[in-house]
């Protein structure tokens, strides 16, 4: 995929014109918390020849590097668009575009009062098997939330979610939440398998759709007309929800990475 990155066309020269493929992370482009494979990289590339591409996961980029990119390649040069926090850092073509931050929509004494119910409320939950650590990831767009800690194994990720799909304690957490925050304009999702991630209204996956929309203001700009979207958690909760069922994105729902590439062959021939 570096290879042929070096010789891929500009965006306004690619053969199916208009036309923008944005995919989800985990479980879409790669296993959760997992690397994509060769075969999927060279997917993707051959796709960059023919429109524009680019992924838009809740993750922070430091996770999509690791999942995506590799040691000697930046994940932004892989991608034409890169949105990390659903879009709240982003990257096009390589270089940042403008970001905004959580804490200075929501203020440091909201969040601090946020974040203090998330630890008290975490810490009276005895029934969770283990607790880890980083109950509370603080990112630029969001914040992410786990009862079990963000720094569990694998091992310990797989035990927690299969716990939690019966307990439900994310679920009753949010809950929760939204009972003590309920005028903090906040969205709670639970996209992942071990923490639900905390953002603005409106912060969702389809708050990346500005930045592709405003490609058109560009001199030699693409108006992107055709702007495809797959993605796995795409029913009503999930947190792909939001994009796949904009009026403004064509959604595909997946059941993995491989039928991520099942589609894209149909759909594209690659
Ligand atoms: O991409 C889905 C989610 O992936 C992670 O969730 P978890 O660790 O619970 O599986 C997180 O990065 C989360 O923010 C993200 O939405």
């Amino acid at each position: 995929m570096a290879q042929a990155a070096t010789v891929i066309p500009a965006l306004n020269e690619r053969p199916i014109k208009n036309t923008i493929c944005l995919f989800d992370v985990d479980e879409t482009l790669t296993p959760a918390r997992r690397s994509a494979t060769p075969e999927m990289l060279q997917t993707l590339s051959a796709l960059r020849h023919k429109v524009a591409i680019g992924f838009v996961g809740g993750s922070n980029l430091v996770k999509q590097q690791e999942q995506l990119g590799a040691p000697s390649i930046p994940v932004t040069s892989l991608f034409d668009f890169c949105f990390a926090e659903n879009g709240l850092v982003a990257y096009r073509m390589g270089e940042p575009l403008a970001s905004h931050s959580f804490i200075g929509w929501l203020g440091e004494e909201k969040y601090k009062k946020l974040v203090n119910f998330c630890l008290r409320w975490i810490a009276d939950c005895d029934e969770v098997p283990v607790k880890r650590g980083t109950f509370v990831e603080f990112r630029n767009g969001m914040v992410n939330v786990s009862p079990v800690g963000r720094n569990a194994s694998m091992e310990e990720r797989a035990q927690f979610e299969e716990f939690d799909n019966k307990a439900e304690v994310r679920k009753r957490m949010v809950e929760a939440l939204r009972k003590e925050f309920p005028d903090y304009g906040l969205t709670f999702s639970i996209g992942g398998k071990i923490s639900f991630d905390v953002f603005p209204r409106g912060w969702d996956k389809t708050y990346c759709l500005q930045h592709v929309l405003a490609e058109k203001e560009r001199p030699d700009g693409v108006d992107y007309k055709t702007i495809h979207f797959f993605g796995d958690k795409t029913s009503e909760g999930g947190n792909d929800w939001e994009i796949f069922s904009d009026p403004r994105t064509i959604g595909h729902s997946v059941t993995g990475p491989e039928d991520t590439m099942k589609q894209l062959k149909e759909v594209f021939g690659v």
